[in-house]
């Protein structure tokens, strides 16, 4: 039985699938929704049979934004004291990696939800945008920063000024998604990709997931230390001895997480 109201959430093995479910509001982040979803992530980040998160949507929509509809009569003083999008944030915490497949559109705090994701892969029918400027304000949850790092200032500049959206394959020109998927495969990839990182050592996963990131908050002299500083450290783990061992032995290696 599904407890969640806006959320389909499900597992496949090792992989836990949590698909927004709003389709009347092209899943619209509403606060029940971002709550929700929370919600789901940490009970797989604190599961320890769940390996990798997919966070997905519907053909028509991925998610076209927080909702406009719940939001439009907030106050400066309402939106400031309550900080309403402060549990957006909390995605980043989830140290298990998550996989955005998104199909259909990714606008506003849709497409920065994508962002706040590890891995996103495109259906041929994505569209991203920051369509924000459109409404009188700006993004929120990340938009001005993640977009530019990923797809560089110009572009991004673009993006957020004018409201322009994005299909598929400019988002992948400009690195913004790992690589585009027919729409009607998105899910089973994604749930594959997913698999594949689930049945790897979680230590080493969940380093790299942190080393990137940590490069992206950092220097790149900062963030090479502290790479080399969690390399050596797997070397404490029975899965590096696993590991090296397989690859010697010309067999496939058993990771055990020890
Ligand atoms: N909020 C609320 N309802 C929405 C939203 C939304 N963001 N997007 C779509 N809907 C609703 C529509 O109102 C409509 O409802 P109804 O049937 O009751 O009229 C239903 O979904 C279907 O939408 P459309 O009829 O508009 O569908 P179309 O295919 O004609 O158009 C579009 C699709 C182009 C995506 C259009 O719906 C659109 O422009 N949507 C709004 C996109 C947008 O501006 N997004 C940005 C929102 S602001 C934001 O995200 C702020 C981020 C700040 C930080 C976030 C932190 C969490």
């Amino acid at each position: 039985e599904n407890p969640y109201e806006t959320l389909l959430v499900t597992r496949q093995g090792k992989v836990g699938l949590i698909t927004l479910n709003r389709p009347h509001a092209l899943n619209a982040l509403n606060t029940l929704l971002i709550s929700e979803l929370n919600r789901a992530l940490k009970g797989f980040e604190t599961d320890p049979g769940i390996g990798a998160i997919v966070i997905t949507g519907n053909e028509k929509a991925f998610a076209a934004g927080v909702d406009i509809k719940e939001m439009h009569t907030k106050t400066f003083v309402e939106a400031y004291g309550s900080d309403f999008l402060a549990p957006f944030d909390k995605i980043g915490n989830i140290r298990k990696p998550i996989i955005a497949a998104v199909g259909g559109y990714a606008l506003g705090g849709g497409c920065e939800l994508a962002m706040s994701c590890d891995i996103i892969l495109a259906a041929d029918n994505a569209v991203f945008g920051q369509p924000e400027i459109n409404l009188g304000i700006m993004p929120g949850a990340g938009g001005t920063q993640r977009l530019t790092r990923a797809v560089g200032k110009a572009k991004a500049m673009e993006l957020c000024l004018t409201g322009r959206m994005m299909e598929a394959e400019e988002a992948e020109r400009a690195n913004l998604v790992s690589r585009i998927v027919p729409a009607d495969e998105l899910l089973e990839e994604a749930m594959k990709v997913a698999d594949k990182i689930a049945n790897l050592s979680q230590h080493a996963v969940m380093m790299i997931k942190e080393a990137i990131n940590r490069g992206f908050a950092t220097t790149l002299a900062e963030g090479t230390r502290f790479e080399r500083g969690q390399f050596y450290s797997l070397f404490a783990t029975e899965d590096q001895k696993e590991g090296m061992a397989a690859f010697i032995d010309k067999r496939k290696p058993e990771f055990k997480n020890r």
